[in-house]
């Protein structure tokens, strides 16, 4: 059976994972009405799959005896100035959400869960390589400033980048 606090620690992490695909949701629906339907399609893709790491959450708690808690959510900001703007926002977001992941895992760590400690490692993985992407979406973003072709192109860019979504695992 999962450990109190272990457990309110994850339901707190699911929190975020389902706020993370509400925002991407609102920036997703920005870039449509302006405009940039490739930012769109990517981040549309995004939103799924922070919804994946929601539902993973939701079945390990359920699974290990606990009970997955959903929790009242704010409403995500879908104003920006930018595609900038709006990827600045996203960066800033991913390093919260691996914060939060590293604090979930000091909890894990602190009540001797092992096997958490184990789950909870797919998703320090996984949050180095977002970090990474939008680094690397960030800096092209950057380099083109305000240059329109070069902005056709990285919308270009950003629709061939949204990728498949991940099956969620059993
Ligand atoms: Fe973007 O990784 Fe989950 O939140």
């Amino acid at each position: 059976m999962i450990k109190p606090k272990v457990q309110s620690a994850i339901n707190e992490q699911i929190k975020k994972e389902e706020f993370s695909s509400r925002l991407y949701l609102a920036m997703a629906i920005w870039c449509e009405i302006n405009g940039f339907p490739g930012a769109s399609k990517f981040l549309y893709q995004h939103a799924e799959e922070e919804r994946v790491h929601m539902m993973k959450l939701v079945h390990y708690v359920n699974e290990r005896d606990g009970k997955a808690q959903l929790m009242d959510i704010e409403r995500p900001t879908d104003e920006f100035d930018s595609l900038l703007d709006l990827f600045e926002k996203v960066m800033d977001h991913e390093k919260f959400i691996t914060e939060a992941i590293n604090e979930l895992y000091e909890v894990a760590l602190k009540e001797k869960d092992y096997t958490t400690m184990n789950f909870l490692q797919w998703y320090i993985t996984e949050q180095l390589e977002e970090e990474n992407l939008f680094k690397t979406i960030l800096d092209k973003i950057k380099l083109v400033g305000n240059d329109k072709a070069g902005m056709f192109h990285i919308d270009k860019d950003l629709d061939g980048m949204a990728i498949a979504i991940e099956p969620i695992e059993e």
